[in-house]
């Protein structure tokens, strides 16, 4: 790039796989074929599934062939029922899974900081119909775990932490999914550690480890017995052979996306209009996103005509997570969709935007990319 609104030939996306070489992934795949056995909890699956529980230092993670899926298994494995309060600013899985569980989900406001669910909304949200609290680490920033666990106790509430952005996520040394009941991990192509599809529940409490197992294999127990009405949430071996050879390459690729972190931080420091993420005491971030958000009076240009002149110089920015959920038309009919009930999340949704973020990305491109940003600006 010779200038900085030069645009790219090639595009620049918002993230790139890891992609481990592929003689140490074949190297695994001859495993599976050596053993005729490509999925229902072979070799793979096993030896992923204790992997991640170290990595994540949590006591039971179970694996799943996506995130949605394991969700859905989170809510039917705490029997929730009625209405749960979540956030709408969030991927559209976390609703849906709701939707599709017979809940009604509860929209909840964000804290303007965090852009997590506001603690401090919940408690007027709670009806005698509210059996849980699903929350979202949104970005990977961790949710107010304490005040949320405060709540549910008093209120006797179910917590699921959808923890799809927060792989590797630690709290002053702890798991980020050593808190609330369940937490669930997305394993989607596009998140820091993949299995191309893929997810994982991670939870303390044994008792429910026989609980899920049952439910993500249709509820069988043995060849005489189907216990519970489950599903088929399982991960298969290709996928689990995979993701043993993408955790290998996941410290490099951290490391990388740290550094590249603190670049764009350099780069952009002092842009009046435009708000990098905080450091959060004690936090190990995941590394999975590097957001920014655009104050259109100040920036001189909202976050949309950025993100759109961004796409002219081939640099594909995203969006995420506009439109909030409770916009959606099969949402946005429900009282707590109300813009009114939901006045810090309309305002940060339109400033936020995910810049392109993965290891490969040069520090010529980061450099480049703030170049562009810089040189839009008005006023
Ligand atoms: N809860 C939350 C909070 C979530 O964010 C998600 C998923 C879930 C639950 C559900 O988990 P899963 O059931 O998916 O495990 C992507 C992902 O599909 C989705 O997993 C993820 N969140 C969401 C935030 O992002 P899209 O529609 O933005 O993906 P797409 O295809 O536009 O990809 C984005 C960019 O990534 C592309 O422009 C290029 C790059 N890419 C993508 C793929 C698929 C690649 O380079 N290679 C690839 O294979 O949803």
């Amino acid at each position: 790039m010779s200038s900085p609104v030069t645009p790219f030939e090639q595009p620049i996306y918002v993230t790139r796989p890891i992609l481990p070489d592929l003689a140490a992934f074949t190297g695994r795949l001859k495993d599976v074929w050596d053993s005729k056995w490509l999925t229902n909890h072979g070799r793979q699956h096993d030896l992923l599934e204790r992997a991640l529980a170290a990595y994540l230092k949590t006591p039971h993670v179970s694996l799943f062939n996506n995130g949605t899926i394991a969700l859905l298994v989170a809510c039917r494995a705490l029997e929730l029922k009625g209405e749960v309060i979540t956030t709408p600013f969030t991927f559209p899985a976390t609703p849906h899974v709701l939707a599709w569980s017979g809940l009604t989900p509860v929209f909840c406001d964000i804290d303007p900081r965090t852009m997590d669910l506001d603690p401090a909304r919940i408690e007027a949200a709670i009806t005698p119909r509210t059996t849980g609290i699903l929350a979202v680490h949104v970005y990977g920033t961790p949710c107010d775990v304490a005040a949320i666990q405060r709540i549910a106790d008093a209120r006797g509430l179910r917590v699921i932490y959808d923890a799809a952005h927060a792989f590797g996520v630690e709290v002053n040394g702890a798991g980020i999914a050593t808190v609330g009941d369940i937490s669930m991990f997305s394993f989607h192509a596009t998140k820091l550690f993949h299995t191309a599809e893929g997810g994982a529940l991670a939870f303390r409490d044994p008792a429910l480890k026989d609980r899920i197992y049952l439910l993500r294999n249709f509820g069988i127990r043995n060849e005489e017995q189907v216990l519970l009405a489950g599903i088929n949430g399982k991960m298969n071996e290709l996928q689990a052979a995979l993701g043993l050879a993408v955790l290998e390459c996941v410290p490099a690729e951290w490391a990388r996306r740290e550094r590249i972190f603190n670049l764009y931080r350099e780069e952009l420091a002092g842009v009046p209009g435009i708000t990098l993420p905080a450091d959060l005491p004690g936090v190990r971030r995941s590394n999975q996103y590097f957001v920014i958000r655009i104050d259109r009076q100040c920036f001189g240009l909202s976050r949309d005509e950025v993100h759109a002149a961004l796409k002219e110089r081939n640099v594909h920015a995203r969006r995420y997570f506009s439109p909030l959920c409770s916009e959606y038309p099969c949402y946005r009919e429900l009282p707590s969709a109300a813009p009114a009930n939901l006045p810090v999340a309309q305002r940060v949704v339109q400033e936020v935007l995910c810049l392109p973020f993965y290891g490969a990305l040069s520090d010529d491109d980061v450099r480049a990319i703030c170049g562009m940003l810089i040189s839009l600006r008005r006023g």
